[in-house]
């Protein structure tokens, strides 16, 4: 039944089982676009409140049989759950629908196969399915036998296609030691693109770092377009960006900084997902400012500012400073749920990424964090030194020069960072007016 685990085009029938005494119910409307994301096409929604979850089945013998009955008059062809659901229960609902079940994970990551554009997005995605999909799938991998041989990469999403062979124990046997082989191969490759990552944002440790992240489908990619006069994918689908993208953004007043977009997050983002982006997430845990971009207009606005703030903690940014952005203020309907965000976050900055409303707003609460890491120096260097004051000219922005015999005495404001960078370049004197 398993035999690929792409949902294009396939008639999908959507699931969300969740305890009787839990608190909200889930609502499918985000699973509802995933799917559509994905290529599936929704034909029925089955909520079903459990009194437990079921070792076997997660829902209950009975609840599958139900749904093995809409399946058939719905003629579904895969059948997609909001919870996670454990290998062994993925087989025993198979056996009873007759159909393809897969899971949240499974889905989130088939759209991550198909959005992958550059090697390193390809190899992690590649990598987080062997990794979480492997043990769901233990008869379709036969296919990794020349792919393992040759240590190459497959496209990411080759899993899906995929014919069964052999079932036998043997075959399984086989399949675990090229699955491992492949595993160990690509984390090897992702490894030296690792490195050679780390060295380009090492490079460039003197430009003050903002990095865009939040819920999938906020707007990030529409706002670094906006600011940066760029054209970066951007779609109304979830996951539209996996290859992260830095611009420089030129704040006003000789400011300029650096923005990266990152891929969206989304509530219970596969574990193995958030692992295997962590090289791309190294944007954020490196930056000097995120902006936490959010979509105002989604009623679960709340809700998912408290899921990305969980990613965050999770790749280790849970100590950097953050600025809201409420943005997509255009389409919000009800002006009381903006109201109400503005009250928990009060230092939050109303935008459109559509509009432009607010952008200069946005700038100039940007410039004020990136001033607040700025130091006013006068700096006293020999007329003749002309490495002194090109740096300064570059990285600094000059408020006054004074001329006397054979020095000039320069006053500028300069990043806290680039401090000892001038120190090594050694002027006659470095007096801070102020910090
Ligand atoms: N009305 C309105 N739509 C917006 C605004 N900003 C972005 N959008 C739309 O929201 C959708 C998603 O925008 P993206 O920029 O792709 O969002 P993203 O946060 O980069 O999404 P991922 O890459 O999937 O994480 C697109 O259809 C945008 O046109 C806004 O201010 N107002
Ligand atoms: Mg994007």
């Amino acid at each position: 039944m398993r035999q690929t685990l792409r949902v294009k085009k396939e008639r999908a029938i959507l699931v969300a089982a969740f305890l009787r005494n839990q608190a909200n119910e889930p609502d499918l409307v985000e699973l509802s676009a995933l799917a559509e994301s994905a290529g599936a096409i929704v034909v029925d929604r089955f909520p079903q409140k459990v009194r437990r979850i079921s070792p076997a089945t997660y829902i209950g013998k009975g609840k599958a049989a139900q749904l093995a009955e809409r399946v058939k008059s719905f003629s579904a062809d895969v059948v997609i759950f909001d919870n996670n659901l454990s290998p062994g229960q993925i087989r025993e609902l198979e056996e009873i629908i007759e159909t393809k079940v897969i899971d949240r994970s499974e889905l989130i990551l088939d759209i991550f196969a198909t959005r992958a554009r550059t090697k390193q997005a390809k190899l992690q995605v590649e990598l987080a399915q062997l990794e979480y999909t492997y043990p769901r799938l233990t008869r379709m991998w036969s296919h990794l036998d020349s792919v393992a041989g040759a240590g190459g990469a497959t496209a990411a999403g080759a899993v899906g296609g995929i014919g069964t062979r052999g079932t036998g124990e043997q075959q399984l046997e086989i399949d675990r030691r090229l699955v491992n082989k492949k595993i160990t191969e690509l984390k090897r490759q992702l490894a030296s693109i690792d490195k050679r990552k780390m060295r380009e944002i090492g490079g460039r440790k003197n430009l003050f770092k903002i990095c865009l992240v939040g819920y999938t489908n906020a707007g990030k990619s529409t706002l670094l377009n906006i600011l940066t006069d760029s054209d970066v994918f951007v779609e109304d689908r979830l996951f539209a960006t996996l290859d992260t993208r830095t611009k420089k953004w030129f704040l006003g007043g000789g400011a300029e900084v650096l923005l990266s977009d990152t891929v969206g997050f989304i509530k219970n983002l596969p574990h193995h997902l958030v692992a295997s982006f962590k090289a791309t997430l190294e944007e954020a845990v490196n930056a000097d400012l995120l902006l936490h971009v959010v979509d105002s207009s989604d009623a679960q606005a709340a809700e998912q500012i408290v899921a990305v703030k969980g990613v965050l903690k999770k790749i280790g940014c849970g100590k950097s400073s953050v600025l809201i952005v409420l943005n997509k203020v255009d389409i919000v309907s009800q002006v009381g749920e903006l109201e109400i965000l503005q009250t928990m976050f009060p230092d939050a900055v109303c935008i459109s990424a559509n509009t432009g409303f607010g952008l200069e707003q946005l700038g100039k609460a940007v410039l004020a964090e990136y001033k607040g890491d700025e130091l006013l120096l006068r700096i006293t260097v020999s007329q003749s030194d002309g490495r002194v004051q090109s740096f300064l000219r570059a990285y600094s922005q000059i408020l006054q020069e004074q001329y006397s015999d054979d020095f000039v005495i320069i006053e500028v404001r300069l990043s806290q960072k680039l401090l000892p960078e001038l120190k090594r370049l050694n002027p006659e004197e470095i007096e801070i007016v102020n910090t």
